[in-house]
């Protein structure tokens, strides 16, 4: 066509005046289409191209949706914060005498008092069961116990399970004997992690502010926890007391809470480790246990143990970054 037209223009000396004027006429209508094709050409591939776009967007949306309400099941979501972490040293006197206790050493990690900030986050709403914990096990056969390298536990890690088997009707009891690496590997098995200590402690509080208790201030007593003056001596069935205001459970007593942290003075430094398996300094416990005192089980209170130790009154849960 385009070989046509130029060869007709050049010749137009030897053509009639009508048959000129045809092919002027053939000739702008030609340059008008092109200019319409060359206009409408980018058009029409950035609408298709919009189209792929939102329809691989749109795809991609809903396996995300899918993803994180898969992921979120049982947890709840912390919003973000930035509230008063530990206890402030002036308060040691009213601590000791409140909780009969006499040494102020015991109150000393949670000082000083400070200002922490803390982003939005997922929290079990349990301890970590030992129905999940086997589900685990029977997927990543390395953290059975017949096969966990020798250096990542104490010798005891689920010193109370049979093979791959927890003790009988113990399937929603918390998981305990669970080292430091493996609530870890657990947690990563799901796509969480471990909690830090900012976020447990602001979690425990379930949007009460400066009070001892994840329920408030009141003592605690046989029907808010599971501690040694339940008389249990020995964990219950995760969720068996009411949860706080997060709708978290047993944030107080029951299984101290193996988190993320290095255990540090306040106020303690962000430490992530590039490779979990190589850390070998104590990690930050919270939440006191069955065999705990009133005192162990306060949001503010501390302790920790070594990342290999794995025993009886020790479990975690998990968190997740939103
Ligand atoms: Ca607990």
């Amino acid at each position: 066509m385009m070989t046509a037209t130029v060869r007709t223009a050049s010749g137009s000396d030897r053509v009639s005046p009508r048959r000129r004027g045809n092919c002027e006429l053939r000739k702008n209508l030609e340059v008008r289409y092109r200019r319409r094709v060359t206009r409408s050409l980018p058009l029409a591939v950035l609408t298709v191209t919009t189209r792929s776009f939102l329809v691989i967007f749109l795809v991609v949306s809903a396996l995300n949706a899918q993803t994180n309400t898969a992921s979120t099941a049982n947890m709840v979501r912390i919003p973000a914060a930035t509230y008063e972490m530990g206890t402030d040293p002036t308060d040691f006197p009213t601590l000791m005498e409140k909780f009969g206790v006499k040494r102020a050493e015991l109150f000393a990690e949670e000082a000083p008092k400070h200002r922490v900030t803390i982003r939005p986050f997922y929290l079990d709403r349990t301890e970590v069961t030992n129905g999940q914990f086997k589900l685990f096990i029977e997927r990543h056969t390395e953290w059975q116990k017949e096969k966990i390298p020798a250096e990542y536990h104490n010798g005891k890690y689920l010193q109370n399970w049979s093979g791959t088997d927890f003790p009988i009707g113990k399937d929603k009891y918390p998981v305990v004997f669970v080292s430091w690496y493996a609530a870890n590997a657990f947690c990563r098995a799901q796509g969480k992690r471990l909690p830090t200590e900012a976020e447990w402690e602001y979690a425990a509080r379930g949007g009460l502010k400066g009070k001892a208790f994840p329920w408030g201030d009141e003592m605690p007593d046989k029907t808010r926890a599971n501690f040694n003056a339940s008389g249990l001596k020995a964990p219950t069935a995760v969720a068996s007391y009411p949860a706080n205001g997060y709708g978290l459970f047993d944030m107080a007593g029951n299984v101290w809470e193996i988190l993320a942290d290095e255990w540090q003075k306040y106020p303690a430094k962000a430490n992530a480790a590039s490779d979990y398996l190589q850390v070998k300094t104590r990690r930050a416990l919270r939440g006191g246990s069955y065999g705990g005192s009133p005192v162990n089980l306060r949001v503010a209170y501390r302790d920790s143990h070594s990342p290999e130790n794995a025993v009886e009154h020790v479990g975690f849960r998990c968190s997740k970054s939103r």
